[in-house]
């Protein structure tokens, strides 16, 4: 993933750089990482955006883990890591096969429905969003042995508080939860093969309709849905939110309310086709605002890569930012450090992170403060807009006595005024690893 020498990628930059990052549509959302299975979470006023984890080398299905990545304003994403792998569940061998999930909250706990490929969905709890999430029955919530549909929960809590657990492929069932939710009352409910259903149910409740989203029949695969005036149906399919499209193959809805819009993300292979043009299981999370007509019917969106994401609010710079906070990394990579920290690694010579939409004030930044780690030195310039506009500050980065040995470091900055996007440009005579980052804050 990390491929900066063909055409393709540098022309796709050049873009934002060039066309301005306004003009750009930020497909897909998360570049350090391949992500599938969005499930999307607001809470506290942020979007908890839960996702599956496709390897670098995946030919076909390869998931270990499910991340999470945040956001208050749509455009700039934190990475928070891996808060759950396979290995989670006591009951699982094989390390492959961690398929879509979602997290719900109830009462201040937060329940994770896995998709433990090949041993049904389990169930993980946490009193934070961002785990640790534990198995609290040690055995999987559902598994129909002997049939392979028991794939893709999608959990929903009713006005009443009766909770509702949605799955399968090809066909979709159901069961009624308990209020601890992490048990079920009544057998499963079998609904069978919706029209156009083929998996990644969406299940939730808006202006007294129930929807069920859903990735429609495959392939390539787009994103439909159903209504009904009832939690368990019948579901009436009214066509798609998303028209399948030659241009990827899987896609999988996850659908949030988040500060007065509507929002889809799903799934496609638009970053992997940055690198290379064949057919990997390397997808990544996209989003596009969604609208409903006055009947509760929903607008078709288009495909992800021809819509603009609007950012909601601007981006705050005189705070501590995490590194690992952007709008834009392609070629970079995070990790976790031993405290449980993320940092951006893999930073290497012409690499750029963008942050949009950065609120400077009227007033300007004066200095620019980072936390790194560095085994030779490379040096950070910080440009306004795009990485060929206007350099407002140098970082020049001394060697720290090791990529793990972190030492905070300034510079001082000029000409940062205003709304701007910000784009961090590293420069480093050694070419490849130049520097870890764990931390940034302008004065
Ligand atoms: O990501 C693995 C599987 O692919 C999911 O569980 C399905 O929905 C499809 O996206």
């Amino acid at each position: 993933m990390k491929t900066r020498h063909s055409f393709i990628p540098f022309v796709l930059f050049s873009m934002w750089l060039c066309g301005g990052a306004t003009l750009r549509a930020q497909d897909p959302i998360i570049q350090t990482k391949y992500t599938a299975d969005p499930a999307p979470m607001v809470y506290n006023d942020t979007v908890f955006l839960y996702t599956g984890h496709d390897e670098d080398d995946a030919y076909s299905f390869k998931m270990f883990d499910w991340q999470l990545y945040t956001s208050t304003d749509m455009v700039n994403w934190t990475d928070h890591g891996t808060v759950a792998t396979t290995k989670t569940f006591p009951w699982r061998e094989e390390q492959n096969g961690a398929w879509a999930m979602q997290v719900v909250e109830r009462n201040g706990k937060f329940y994770m429905y896995c998709t433990v490929q090949g041993n049904g969905i389990g169930v993980l709890v946490s009193d934070s969003p961002y785990g640790p999430f534990k198995d609290p029955i040690g055995q999987p919530l559902v598994w129909q042995k002997g049939i392979g549909d028991d794939i893709d929960p999608t959990v929903f809590i009713d006005d009443d508080g009766q909770a509702y657990m949605y799955w399968g492929n090809p066909n979709l069932y159901y069961v009624k939860l308990n209020e601890d939710m992490i048990s079920y009352s009544g057998g499963i409910v079998k609904i069978g093969k919706l029209k156009t259903y083929q998996e990644g149910p969406w299940f939730y409740k808006r202006n007294g309709h129930y929807y069920l989203a859903f990735a429609s029949t495959c392939c390539p695969e787009g994103i439909g849905y159903a209504m009904s005036g009832s939690p368990t149906g019948p579901w009436d399919v009214k066509g798609y939110i998303m028209r399948p499209t030659e241009r990827t193959r899987g896609n999988h809805p996850g659908i949030i309310d988040y500060k007065g819009k509507t929002y889809v993300f799903g799934q496609n292979n638009d970053l992997l086709f940055l690198d290379i043009k064949e057919h990997r299981e390397r997808r990544s999370v996209s989003v596009a605002e969604m609208h409903y007509n006055p009947d509760g019917t929903i607008q078709e969106v288009p495909y992800f890569k021809d819509v603009k994401v609007e950012q909601i609010e601007h981006f705050n710079p005189y705070r501590r930012v995490e590194a690992e906070t952007m709008a834009w990394g392609h070629g970079l990579k995070t990790a976790r450090l031993d405290d449980g920290g993320i940092y951006v690694t893999a930073v290497d010579d012409g690499d750029s992170l963008v942050v949009r939409g950065v609120d400077f004030g009227k007033r300007g930044a004066k200095r620019f403060r980072a936390c790194i780690a560095s085994e030779q030195g490379c040096a950070v310039e910080i440009h306004l807009d795009s990485a060929g506009g206007p350099l407002v500050g140098t970082l020049e980065v001394k060697a720290t006595g090791g990529m793990q040995t972190y030492k905070e470091m300034e510079c001082r900055v000029k000409g940062a005024k205003g709304v701007h996007d910000l784009v961090f440009l590293f420069k480093g005579s050694v070419g490849k690893d130049l520097m870890n980052w764990d931390y940034w804050c302008f004065n």
